[in-house]
Parts: C-alpha cells; structure tokens; sequence
C-alpha cells in the first residue's frame, strides 16, 4: 500500500527567505523571527544547547551526515596552555549539483550568523571562520554587509547580544579549490598553505586551526540550530523517520519541469518530491533514465529503484546510494549516461590534489577510459578492469574524493553494462568473445 506523505507546510519552514522575497538585512531577518533573545537561548548554557541538538537528530548537512550535537561534544570543556577552539563554517559549496548553501548566504546569511553565535558557545568557540567558495563573489558581499551588520547592532563582538559572551566572525574567501571543501584542507587553506587534506585522526576536535580544537559544520547544519532551539528538538524531530530527522533543503537540477531549491521534511518519497516542487519529469514518468540522488560523489540510481525510495540517509543507502548533500540531478532519456559520468571522472581527475598515488593516478587513468568508453574505443574487457581500479583507488587514500571518483564509475558499470557494451560493439562491430555467445 502506498501511504500519503504530510508534505511540510509554510509554518514549519525555516528558510522563510530561500528565494530572496525579502531583503536579506538585519531589519528584515529580525522581522522574520531572526536575533529574537539569542540571549535567552545562550543562557541555558553549554550542556543544555548541545543535549537540545542532539535530541532534534539533526544529521550534518554538508554529505557525511554525523551527527551535529555528537560533534560539538567533541569539543574540550576546558582550555590547555590557553588554547582557544574555533568553529570553521564550510561555505565551501562546490559539489556537482549542490547549491543550497548559496541561498543562505545571499539570501538569509544572519539565520548563518546567529547559528554561529549559539554554536560557537555551545562548544566554546573563540571565533567563527565562514570559508566562502571562491567563485561566490556576491555571496561573499551579502555575507560580509550581514557580518558587519550584526557588529555594528552588538550582536557578535565583545558581549555578544548581550550575553557576556564574546565571540568573532570572520568571512574568508576560497580560491576556486574544490578539495578545500574537505575540512582538513579548508583548515589547512585557512593557515595561509595549500589545501591538502591531512591524515584523520586526529580529528580537528583534537587538533584542528592552528592545532587548537575545531569544529567543522556545513552552513545549513549552522544556519537550522536558532530555529531548532526556539522551537523545541521535539519540532525538528517530528519531521522525517527514525535516524533520518528534520527538515531539508533538497536541490533538484536537470530533467525536471522546473529545477528549484525546496526546503521538505526528510524522507519524502523521490516522486512526491519530484511532483509536487518540479513539475514532474521533462516528458513525463516514463522518460526517467537515472538519478544522482546526492550530489555528483554519490552512485547513480535507476529510474525503477528510485521512484518510490524515501529521500534520506536511510532510503538511499538502500538503494545503493546517498542522500550526500541532498543535491538531486535528474537525468531523462535523452542523457548520454556513459559521456555523463565521463564528464565527472574529469571533475574529480581536475580537483585530485595529487598527494596520494591512488587518487592522482586513478583519477587521470579511470577518466581516460571512461572517454574511450564514451567513444566506444575502449575493449569490452576494460569494462572488469576499470570496475578493478575503482575498487583499488576505493577506501586507499588520504580523503573521501578518491572514494567519490570511483563510486560513480561502479553506479554506472552495475547499472549500465549493456549500454556500454553497445557503443563498444557498434564501433568495432561484434568482438569474438560476443559472436560466439550468439
Ligand atoms: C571526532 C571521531 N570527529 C568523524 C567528524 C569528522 C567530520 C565528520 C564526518 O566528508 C562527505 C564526503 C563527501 N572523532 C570522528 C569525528 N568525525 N569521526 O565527523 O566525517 P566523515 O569523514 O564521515 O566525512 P567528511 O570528511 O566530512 C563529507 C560527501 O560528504 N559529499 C561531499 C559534499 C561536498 C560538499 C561541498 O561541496 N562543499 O559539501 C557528498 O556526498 O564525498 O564523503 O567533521 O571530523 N571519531
Ligand atoms: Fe588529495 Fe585525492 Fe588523496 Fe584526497 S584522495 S588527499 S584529493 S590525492
């Protein structure tokens, strides 16, 4: 039986602004509920805050999923030798298909900048780093004008919002390095050297920006915890299913009606999300090839598995992928599947940062291939043998972007075989192997 879905209504959004109606400033985030006694809030103290977000069940926002309350308990009640903590905000949003981030930033950046007053309490924060993508020049000014803003109405600085609290923010600007966006790298970047990834553990709770304790969060992971706070963990947690809480911006782009950013309750199913936000499929129903349900690191998923799967961490997995950051891309029948994922074996060959041999050799070998698969140049063969090599660059590097450029390449060998075997086949003509199984 297919049940019905309770689709999230306009009171229990929390990116009231996600489209920009409304002016981004401080008069118009207060009128919005932003800034609304944050010092109330900070009063109820370190313990309570974090026992509050760890009751909401709210699941990093950035692709990894940990869990944001357990995170900020990492983090030393005392300091040693003085140390101070940090928290770095990773706005650092240049995953294929993802732009969420974008909106809070333009959009509704001081819901950003109160979350990181709260959270940078919460875990004893001396200052906030906001790690801003780059090519995110506008975003970068809205960002700052808030920041300024928010100093200027005493609300971060010295006794922020009257707290007693001090607590600084700083907007830092990336240079167009999509492996920044791994949080040991974006903190190596934010220490002035090149961002490289460094060996985990440590962990940054242990050692972190300038070796003291950091906390790394996604922006909307940051930007949700005012909301969650005023309105009760028992709100947040109401929305979605067990281990898969809260709401959600989803980002759907490609064969859609109308791609949008939409803010839904988790686990919505991937066709009531696709109906009701985007209009449906561009030709209906039975033009649906694949989905990348989770920004372009995760595997594809089918049409016919995808349709009725609960969009959350849960549902995906089971059908093979991840919700990652939530960054749908659509793909129709009209897609070159096999030219699709060759392109983004050359996104992450570009982006290796080169330090371990797996992932800055895997990467340049498995796109090669995957150019001549997409001509049809390739030998049916090298099918096993590049599903082999992404199995060998797979869980043997430094970071997740090797794991990332080869979960892909498998998505599509698992679900595509026999169109790759066609091009091969068409170009060349029959190969022996092919002509003496028919
Ligand atoms: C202390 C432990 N801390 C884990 C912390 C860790 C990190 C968080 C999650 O990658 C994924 C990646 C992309 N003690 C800890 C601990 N932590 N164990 O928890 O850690 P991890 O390693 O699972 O993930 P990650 O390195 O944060 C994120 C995928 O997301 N992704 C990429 C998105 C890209 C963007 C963007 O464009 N900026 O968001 C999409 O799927 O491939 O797998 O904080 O320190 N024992
Ligand atoms: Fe750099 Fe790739 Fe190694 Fe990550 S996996 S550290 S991007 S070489």
């Amino acid at each position: 039986m297919v049940m019905s879905f309770d689709f999230l209504s306009d009171k229990d959004r929390i990116f009231t602004n996600v489209y920009g109606f409304q002016p981004w400033n401080l008069k118009s985030a207060e009128a919005r509920g932003d800034w609304d006694n944050t010092k109330d809030l900070i009063a109820w103290g370190q313990d309570k805050i974090i026992d509050e977000m760890k009751a909401s069940g709210l699941r990093g926002r950035g692709g990894a999923g940990f869990p944001t309350g357990m995170k900020w308990s990492f983090m030393p009640k005392e300091s040693k030798d003085g140390r101070p903590s940090f928290l770095v905000i990773n706005a650092d949003e240049s995953e294929p298909g993802s732009c969420k981030d974008r909106e809070i930033l333009r959009h509704d950046p001081h819901k950003l900048i109160e979350g990181a007053l709260i959270a940078g309490f919460a875990m004893r924060a001396r200052a906030a780093y906001i790690y801003v993508r780059g090519e995110y020049i506008r975003e970068a000014q809205v960002l700052q004008a808030a920041v300024d803003e928010a100093y200027e109405a005493g609300l971060i600085g010295k006794n922020a919002a009257k707290s007693g609290y001090d607590f600084d923010v700083f907007v830092h600007r990336g240079a167009g390095a999509y492996i920044c966006g791994e949080e040991t790298a974006m903190i190596e970047s934010l220490e002035g050297k090149k961002g490289q990834p460094r060996l985990k553990p440590p962990f940054p709770a242990g050692a972190g920006l300038y070796g003291c304790p950091t906390t790394v969060n996604n922006v909307e992971s940051i930007a949700v915890v005012p909301t969650i706070l005023r309105r009760g963990a028992s709100w947040f947690a109401s929305f979605g299913r067990e281990n898969n809480k809260g709401t959600k911006l989803f980002q759907i782009s490609g064969h859609v009606d109308k791609p949008c950013v939409v803010e839904e309750a988790m686990s919505i199913p991937f066709r009531d999300l696709i109906e009701k936000h985007c209009g449906g499929i561009r030709g209906g129903w039975d033009n649906l090839l694949a989905v990348i349900p989770g920004g372009s690191s995760v595997p594809l998923v089918p049409a016919a598995q995808i349709m009725d799967a609960p969009m959350d961490f849960d549902g995906l997995k089971e059908v093979g992928s991840g919700l990652g950051t939530a960054a749908v891309i659509v793909m129709d029948k009209s897609t070159d599947i096999v030219q699709a994922i060759s392109r983004l074996s050359y996104f992450y060959k570009h982006e290796s940062c080169g330090q371990c041999t797996p992932c800055r050799e895997g990467t340049g070998w498995m796109w090669r291939v995957m150019e001549r698969m997409r001509t049809g140049d390739a030998d049916i063969s090298e099918i096993d043998t590049l599903y082999e090599v992404t199995k060998q660059v797979e869980g043997h590097t430094i970071c997740a972007l090797g794991d990332a450029a080869a979960w892909p390449i498998q998505g599509l060998i698992k679900h595509f075989r026999p169109e790759m075997e066609r091009r091969i086949v068409e170009k060349q003509g029959n190969p022996p192997m092919m002509e003496a199984a028919e």
